[in-house]
């Protein structure tokens, strides 16, 4: 059976690359596990055509295919890839549990008021009422972003080695570079120039931008 693995990502991504589409964290987790891919790249029409549905039945990027698995999500991609290979998930129970947990709340704790505000400045910025809701919207990431920098104080990572957990965190603290908020927490900027300096993350970056520059 072909095992070789594909993965789908914007013809053309919105953001010029700077790696901030979902396609960037799979790209980081292959690399970091030493697994070779393939690129399907999708316009935003035919993300939207029955063809790619098929693979993703809310019309989005990333979708990963392997023989003849079809996964969409990009934390559920992680987690696969983070199960199937070494290198992102801790051997011991416990410790496993606490990374996958970060990979939760990464991506339900962390990530939604983020993306709210990402919204807010992007999509709602020319509302009558932006101007009064940005502000709201910017304090409810401060308040996460505050906890988060309490608990991560001065350690490298979330819960001893690197992670998927540190993975994914470091993704979606990513998406709030443009707005200047992380420069408030010096140790979560800190923490995402750490996840940057990877080599694994550099590969990845560097992919996603030969596509997009
Ligand atoms: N929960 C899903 C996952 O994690 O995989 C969400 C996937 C998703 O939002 N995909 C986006 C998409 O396909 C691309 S990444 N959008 C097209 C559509 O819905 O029609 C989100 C994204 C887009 C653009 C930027 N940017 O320009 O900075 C950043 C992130």
């Amino acid at each position: 059976m072909n095992r070789s693995i594909t993965i789908t990502a914007f013809e053309r991504s919105p953001d010029g690359g700077k790696g901030l589409a979902r396609d960037s964290r799979v790209r980081w987790a292959l690399e970091e596990t030493g697994q070779p891919y393939e690129v399907r790249l999708v316009s935003f029409r035919a993300m939207k055509e029955p063809a790619h549905l098929a693979r993703n039945p809310f019309g989005q990027i990333p979708v990963y295919e392997e023989g003849d698995l079809m996964l969409f999500e990009s934390g559920s991609i992680v987690f696969h890839i983070a199960q199937r290979h070494a290198g992102l998930l801790p051997l011991d129970a416990n410790a496993r549990a606490r990374a996958i947990t970060w990979m939760f709340a990464a991506l339900n704790t962390v990530e939604p008021p983020i993306l709210e505000l990402a919204n807010a400045r992007i999509l709602e910025g020319d509302k009558p009422w932006a101007k009064e809701r940005l502000p709201l919207v910017q304090d409810r990431v401060r308040a996460r972003l505050d906890q988060l920098s309490r608990r991560l104080g001065e350690a490298d990572w979330l819960d001893g080695a690197f992670s998927a957990g540190d993975l994914l965190m470091v993704s979606v603290l990513l998406r709030l570079k443009p707005a200047g908020i992380l420069d408030e927490f010096p140790n979560l900027a800190d923490y995402v120039s750490r996840g940057e300096a990877r080599p694994a993350y550099g590969r990845a970056f560097a992919a996603q931008l030969a596509i997009n520059k």
